[in-house]
Order: C-alpha cells, then structure tokens, then sequence
C-alpha cells in the first residue's frame, strides 16, 4: 500500500504490504533486450503507483476501516490517498467529484469509480479472488442479510456510544438508552448465530464480519464494551477478528 495526501503534492508517505511484493516483483525480472532504463527499478515503481487502485479515505473511519480490512484480506495491491477530514477536504469539489454526499471513502481502479464502503468492499473482494464471499447460495443470502443488520440494526446505535465516549460529541442520556436497547437486541441475535457458527455467515470470515469489525473496535473504551464480553459468542468471534492480521494492518497496529 502506499500512501500519498489527497492534495497529490505530498507523494508517497509510507510504502507497505502487498503493493511492495508487486513492486519486487516488477524489479526483480531482468529488463527485456535493448530496454532502456525507462524499464529500471524507479519507473517500474512509477508505474505500478499509476496503475495501481485508489483508495480515498481516513484510517481512523469506520467506513475507510471495512474497504481497507477486505483489501488487506485479499492482499490487494492498492495506495491509500488520505483524504484530511480535519482540514475539510471530505468537502472540497476534488473528493466530492469522488463522492458526491462529502463523505469517506471512495475508490478509483483505473478510471472506474465507486463510493460507499460495503460497495466497495463486495467490489473489492469480487475483483480480487472473492475470499469473503460465499460461494453457497445460502450462505452468500446470510452475509447480505447481515451486512445488513450491521447497516440498519447495529451501526446506527453503535455511533451513537461511538460519538459520546470516543468523539466526544455528546448525546442525551435518551438517545444512549435508545440506541443501548437497540444494541441489547442485536448483541443478542449475534450471539445466537455465533452460538452455532464461528462467523455470521457460516464457517468462513465474509464481507459481513468486515463490517461489523470498525464498530466492536470502537466500542472498546465505552460501556458497550461489557456487552461484548457479557455475550460469550460474540466476544470469542471479536477476538478471532481483531487478531487477524488484516485488521491488525487496518487499525496501524502490524
Ligand atoms: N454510507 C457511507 C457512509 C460514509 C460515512 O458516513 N463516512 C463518514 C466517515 S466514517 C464521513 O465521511 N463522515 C463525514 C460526513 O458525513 O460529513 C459509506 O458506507 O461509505
């Protein structure tokens, strides 16, 4: 993966993970006969960061978190561009020609674009092998029925704890009570399901665990945290996740 500013003018920050073996790769091979040093080891960099997928986002975002997580899942070559939401660049008309409601991430593959995270993801792990995703019809049913969970049933309320006790951006002792019945619920149909699968789709990690992974990580320093470790199913899954080196490269912890 490398790193560059959204602004384009501060290149390649950090160089990492599978974008390096592609980069090997390219050296490694001898030049062809009569190659020029336009085929050397500085242009073969040059242009596999040309051709190479473009993801535009935060590392610290939740939604940034579920691309990055299927990309390192699949070892997909990428170059992450940061997109400073501090600095409002999530609202400028170069990201927003990207994405047009202001938000991150979003992804350019070559000239084909695409915005919202769990679009990316399925684009991501479709383009890249498919190792998240079911080839069982059933099993695939179950990933899109919770992907959607995550989506309607658990983020919202997640967000809510999320934004109190980890941004600071306070919600009233009602909307907590709400959104911690709401989560109560869903904790409670994960952990039947985990109660009889190690994931929520069946025996494999899918695009479903993904996107629950960002949430149960923020959640960490707030009171859902016990809610987790009360739900003995669910707490065996998160720990199976957090510890997969892919989310351990998404959160900057490998
Ligand atoms: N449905 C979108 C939601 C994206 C989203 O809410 N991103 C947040 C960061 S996690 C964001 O950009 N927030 C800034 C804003 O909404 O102004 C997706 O899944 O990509």
């Amino acid at each position: 993966m490398i790193w560059r500013r959204s602004s384009e003018t501060h290149l390649a920050l950090r160089v990492v993970t599978t974008f390096d073996a592609a980069v090997v790769a390219l050296d490694a091979g001898p030049p062809p006969d009569g190659a020029s040093s336009a085929r050397g080891p500085f242009s073969a960099l040059i242009r596999a960061t040309l051709r190479a997928m473009k993801i535009f986002g935060n590392p610290g975002s939740t939604c940034t978190r579920k691309v990055l997580m299927t990309a390192h899942e699949n070892g997909a070559p990428f170059e992450f561009v940061l997109v400073d939401m501090a600095k409002g660049e999530h609202k400028q008309p170069a990201h927003l020609a990207r994405q047009p409601f202001g938000q991150v991430p979003a992804l350019d593959d070559d000239g084909f674009a695409l915005y919202e995270s769990r679009a990316m993801a399925r684009y991501i792990d479709g383009k890249f092998g498919g190792a998240l995703t079911p080839k069982d019809a059933q099993a695939r049913a179950l990933m899109e029925q919770w992907i959607s969970v995550e989506t309607s049933n658990f983020s919202p309320h997640a967000m809510k704890f999320i934004y109190h006790f980890v941004f600071k951006r306070e919600q009233t002792p009602d909307v907590l009570k709400t959104a911690g019945d709401k989560l109560d619920l869903a904790f409670r149909e994960l952990d039947k399901r985990l109660a009889k699968e190690p994931f929520v789709a069946g025996p494999s990690l899918t695009i479903a665990d993904v996107c629950f992974a960002p949430y149960l990580e923020y959640l960490g320093p707030t009171p859902v945290a016990g809610k987790i470790t009360e739900h003995v199913h669910v707490a065996r899954w998160w720990t199976e996740i957090s510890n997969r080196p892919a989310w351990q490269k998404t959160v900057g912890r490998d």
